[in-house]
């Protein structure tokens, strides 16, 4: 999954995809890098970041959904129906909702009316609250109970089960070590019986660990992704699609080998 983030303020790569041709470009990039999937945001979630209008989202939005429909898969990374709505009419597929369906009433029937995947992410707090001395009892087992009960949620407003992804949501109201022992156990994610979706990319627990700047974490990028991908993650939202697609392209040829040959066969 590669990240188009058409906003101002993205932490890692805000204003540089704000103009639609832009961001639309820089999709079509991503794909042909690799990438199965683009996931287009028009609102930052990084720490601190204080939220946009419905219609100041949307128009960012449609317009960049409209443009890459056609190429591949679209998903729109928003908590608000009515963005989503307008990016399904535009050709989205899926919803990516960080708040896990905790934002909007109206998402979780919107999706169920229009049979789209649901991801379902993780947060503490929100994101102006999240990193303030977050705690848990037990980092993955609290995540998986929320998770679940998020699946619970959404089956109830009539969202198809076997259509949700969940997402432990690295860095959203997490330390360095809470961020590192999900990715170190993020196998038992999988009793939860659907995809996991997982992004690390860029996020501030590489430059912790490393002191690389923002620009310059690729290596903990594909590090932490191929860790994940080895332990079960199906969906990985990256930045930097054509050094990870090469990343996971190995790694699938070792740990995987009958997959990668099906792959190779079909390409
Ligand atoms: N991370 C970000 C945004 N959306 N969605 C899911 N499901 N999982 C994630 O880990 C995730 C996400 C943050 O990254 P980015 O989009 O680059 O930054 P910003 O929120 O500042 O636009």
């Amino acid at each position: 999954m590669g990240v188009v983030n058409v906003t101002p303020d993205s932490f890692s790569d805000g204003g540089e995809f704000l103009d639609a041709e832009r961001a639309i470009a820089h999709g079509r990039l991503l794909v042909a890098e690799g990438a199965d999937i683009v996931d287009v945001g028009g609102e930052s979630t990084r720490p601190g970041s204080a939220g946009v209008s419905a219609e100041e989202e949307l128009a960012r939005t449609r317009p960049v959904v409209q443009g890459l429909a056609g190429v591949a898969p679209v998903s729109v990374d928003t908590s608000k129906a009515a963005v989503a709505e307008a990016a399904l009419d535009a050709g989205a597929t899926i919803v990516n909702d960080v708040t896990a369906l905790r934002s909007d009433p109206e998402l979780a029937p919107l999706c169920a009316d229009r049979g789209c995947e649901l991801a379902l992410m993780h947060m503490l707090g929100d994101p102006r609250t999240m990193q303030d001395d977050p705690r848990y009892d037990d980092v993955v087992d609290d995540i998986k109970a929320f998770l679940s009960e998020r699946i619970e949620v959404a089956v109830a407003a009539g969202v198809d089960e076997g259509r949700i992804w969940v997402d432990p949501g690295i860095g959203f109201g997490k330390t360095v070590d809470h961020n590192l022992e999900l990715i170190r156990r993020l196998g038992e994610f999988r009793d939860l019986g659907r995809p996991i979706l997982f992004g690390s990319s860029r996020k501030s627990f590489i430059g912790k660990l490393t002191g690389a700047e923002v620009g310059d974490r690729i290596g903990g990028t594909i590090a932490s992704t191929v860790i994940a991908y080895a332990n079960g993650a199906e969906v990985l939202r990256v930045h930097d699609v054509a050094p990870m697609r090469q990343a996971l392209t190995v790694a699938e040829a070792i740990l995987d080998p009958e997959r990668a040959a099906a792959i190779h066969d079909r390409r």
